[in-house]
């Protein structure tokens, strides 16, 4: 699947995530208005440039199609696969935690397309709300009993390199698992419009490496501005989620 890393940024100018609609696709969600704390199901298609949903996809980091799910103001953030149906209908079961205003995010490269597209749209949820201020930046993050320092000074507009290391108890873990093919995956979204972007480390990771403590990435961050970092990582058989501000400058 090494040949399929490439195509990580839109060629066009316009960034991956800030439209619905794109090179003749269409996110259609099924519904739009949704509850909190309800378990509901997540459904909807990709509508191809025939006006059909897509039902042929080329894999990318083993899954047909990524969804992300996150409130607009940069909390919450989820990373989940659903399954597609016959027809082309995908649907997950899924519980949004608050109300407010979530962005879903549909990450896949339709069969027969030479480039990856992801297609943003937002979708409404009743329940009580309260925004939640982006953290300062901070180059650490605990989560599940993992410490996450992040180390890089990114600069707008080339490629910066982001080091993010793992340790548990105060030691390095040695022993990260492949996660959909690699060592971590990094989602950044821009501050204020929450424009997309999704990196890999360059080293492919096979089932049975074992990965650690340090995670590297080249990751370009398209303009100056505020991002949310969200690096998946998988040890001990569980995904964990480690997140951080960034402050590019210019
Ligand atoms: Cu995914």
């Amino acid at each position: 699947m090494g040949g399929m890393e490439q195509a990580e940024h839109d060629e066009g100018g316009q960034l991956p995530g800030l439209a619905v609609s794109d090179a003749g696709y269409t996110f259609t969600p099924a519904t739009t208005s949704f509850q909190s704390g309800a378990k509901t199901q997540l459904r909807f298609t990709i509508q191809g440039p025939d006006g059909k949903p897509v039902t042929q996809y080329t894999k990318t980091h083993e899954k047909d199609l990524h969804l992300i799910v996150v409130r607009r103001d940069l909390s919450g953030f989820h990373h989940v696969h659903p399954r597609m149906d016959a027809t082309g209908a995908w649907s997950i079961p899924f519980t949004f935690t608050s109300g407010g205003t979530w962005r879903l995010y549909a990450d896949f490269q339709a069969a027969g397309q030479d480039r990856k597209l992801t297609l943003g749209t937002d979708v409404n949820v009743s329940g009580s709300y309260t925004p939640v201020p982006l953290a300062k930046p901070a180059s650490t993050y605990s989560v599940h009993g993992y410490d996450v320092t992040l180390q890089g000074s990114p600069v707008a507009g080339r490629e910066s390199e982001l080091t993010f290391q793992i340790s548990r108890g105060g030691k390095p873990v040695t022993d990260l698992q492949p996660y959909l093919g690699a060592f971590g995956h990094l989602v950044s979204l821009r501050g204020g419009d929450l424009a997309y972007l999704h990196n890999h480390p360059a080293q492919h990771a096979d089932p049975g490496m074992n990965g650690g403590p340090a995670i590297t990435f080249g990751t370009t961050f398209p303009t100056a501005g505020t991002y949310r970092l969200y690096l998946d990582f998988q040890h001990a058989g569980a995904v964990h989620t480690a997140e951080f501000t960034v402050e590019v400058p210019s």
